[in-house]
């Protein structure tokens, strides 16, 4: 499943998870019964493997009519054919599309998604990288039977007022064939509203803006977390003819006087960076690890998450609404060159991720903050431009939301000005020989005077690695679990506390692959700098954070 609760009672859905059949163009002309989701990876004779597979599987439809195909997502490239006829294309293996299949007939029909996972001249975003690009179908798919008339999506955001709460929400109906006199019925915490659409024409969308006032009604808030089922239905002829759920929080975020205000009160941020990555699943991770994931991180006294670097799951997002944990979530970009950035290529292929970001995410109540770009050229002339182009893109996705970058681009950064929330990447004790306290006050008061001033600060990245299982009793060799335990604690002492900031994230919760070309640079070709490794088992510096963390809390 798409989400961890039903988004339809209505609309007949058909999941197809479960054995398709895998063909590697790699000359062996070997087929593989492969799980979906999940990557080729994970299975051994396709370890690692960068290359082109065909993953394909039977579909039996017993009802003609319009489908729509809901691909989670390809990583990094799918091209789809239906009964051997090419029905759509995706590039990026963080967000899902759909494929609107129009009168489809009875019968045993064929889907074939070929993947591509090679780094090239047609990749802007996915590269060679301190994570692994994993190759498959990393999420679920499914497939839609929809009416004449159907629900593409909903977007929801909150006005709070002297009343309470009033809703807002755009609904964006497609009619697949031509339609008229149908109705759009809203329910939301006891409230109801149903307008008339206006006629359509065959393939024509509407956007309908509704507001429905709820009055009084339980905030979303960090760590307690109240959460409403906003149900959609399509009517015609007072019969129900489609509908979609989504599931929304009423809660306010707000920049005032240097803080981050949820519910008009200042939050303080500790948490964790976090890949999409798994020893077992890599980066199609079931639902299970995803919550046992969560379990941990509340467990260590985190109150929020960074999906480092890119869109993640929405199951991992609807786990963290459910949680009460805050997310920043970014676009796809990770420390990509500015001859990339400067590609028409790239401003194609990050828009359409950004695209797909907020209209697939933005109903989440944990989602507190957008980024972009992280680690990218915020020093020069050049890389302004594209920083100023990627904000003002998401701003106008969602203007509810503020924005931000994590920079590394120590007392050289000149993009501070552009955001909402200014964010910083660090290693003092790791990378950067010198006292955490010094290494950031000195950043906190250049930042002041470059664009900084009456902002919220947040420390985006901050850590130290450990080999799991290298121990030095002396506790000083770097990579020991005991070195990281000595290096996180003066962080974290000298950081979580810090009056200028509104919080830190750990790099990184788990331990993660990264690209074969990283791996010199990255013992076992991992990036080691989790608290947990890539199979979860915590290390030494688990108990430190988590002693931290919650008296912090
Ligand atoms: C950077 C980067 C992370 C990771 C980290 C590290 O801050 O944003 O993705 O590579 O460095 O481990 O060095």
């Amino acid at each position: 499943m798409r989400r961890t609760f039903a988004e339809h009672h209505v609309r007949p859905v058909y999941f197809l998870d479960g054995l398709w059949t895998l063909r590697p163009q790699d000359g062996s002309g070997t087929a593989y019964s492969a799980w979906v989701p999940g990557v080729w990876d994970r299975i051994p004779a396709l370890a690692r493997f960068r290359g082109v597979a065909d993953y394909e599987r039977a579909v039996e439809i017993s009802e003609s009519g319009d489908y729509l195909l809901r691909i989670g997502a390809v990583s990094h490239t799918g091209l789809v054919f239906w009964d051997d006829q090419p029905v759509g294309q995706h590039y990026n293996a963080f967000t899902g599309f759909d494929i609107l299949l129009p009168q489809v007939a009875p019968g045993t029909h064929t889907l074939r998604i070929q993947v591509d996972d090679r780094f090239s001249e047609d990749s802007t975003l996915h590269i060679p990288n301190d994570y692994y690009t994993y190759g498959g179908l990393n999420r679920s798919v499914e497939l839609q039977k929809i009416a004449s008339l159907y629900i593409q999506r909903l977007a929801f955001h909150s006005v709070k007022g002297k009343e309470g709460y009033t809703a807002v929400v755009k609904a964006y109906v497609q009619a697949v064939s031509p339609v008229s006199g149908a109705q759009l019925k809203l329910s939301l915490a006891g409230a109801e509203l149903t307008s008339p659409l206006p006629d359509l024409s065959a393939g024509e969308t509407v956007e309908l803006s509704l507001s429905l006032p709820v009055g009084q009604v339980q905030e979303w808030d960090v760590l307690q977390p109240h959460l409403y089922f906003l149900k959609a239905e399509l009517l015609r002829q007072g019969e129900v003819i489609d509908d979609l759920i989504d599931r929304v929080g009423f809660r306010t975020v707000e920049i005032a006087r240097e803080q981050l205000l949820l519910n008009g009160k200042p939050v303080h941020i500790q948490g964790f960076n976090r890949h999409e990555d798994h020893e077992l699943f890599g980066s199609a991770l079931p639902v299970e690890a995803t919550a046992q994931d969560i379990q941990m991180l509340l467990d260590l006294g985190a109150n929020s998450v960074r999906t480092c670097h890119y869109p993640n799951d929405p199951r991992f997002l609807d786990l963290c609404d459910e949680a009460g944990l805050l997310v920043w979530e970014e676009h796809h970009a990770r420390a990509l060159p500015i001859e990339i950035l400067q590609k028409p290529l790239f401003a194609q292929q990050e828009a359409a991720c950004n695209e797909e970001m907020i209209t697939q995410h933005v109903n989440h109540p944990c989602i507190y903050i957008w980024g972009v770009l992280n680690e990218c050229e915020s020093e020069t002339e050049a890389g302004r431009a594209i920083y100023e182009a990627q904000l003002s893109h998401l701003r106008r996705l969602d203007p509810t939301r503020p924005v931000s970058y994590a920079s590394c681009r120590f007392m050289t950064d000149i993009c501070m000005d552009l955001v909402d929330v200014v964010s910083w990447n660090i290693y003092p004790g790791w990378y950067v020989k010198e006292p955490v306290s010094s290494y950031a006050d000195r950043l906190l008061q250049w930042i002041e005077e470059h664009g900084a001033a009456g902002k919220p600060v947040l420390i985006t990245e901050v850590g130290a690695g450990a080999i799991a299982g290298f121990h030095d009793p002396f506790g000083q060799a770097l990579w020991s679990e005991e070195r990281q335990c000595t290096i996180l604690r003066e962080q974290l002492t000298a950081l979580l506390g810090h009056p200028r900031l509104s919080g830190v994230y750990l790099w990184q919760f788990a331990d993660v692959n990264v690209a074969e070309e990283w791996a010199m640079s990255r013992p076992k070709s991992q990036n080691n700098k989790g608290v947990v490794t890539s199979l979860r088992q915590p290390k030494l510096s688990y108990a430190t954070v988590k002693e931290l963390f919650h008296q912090s809390l």
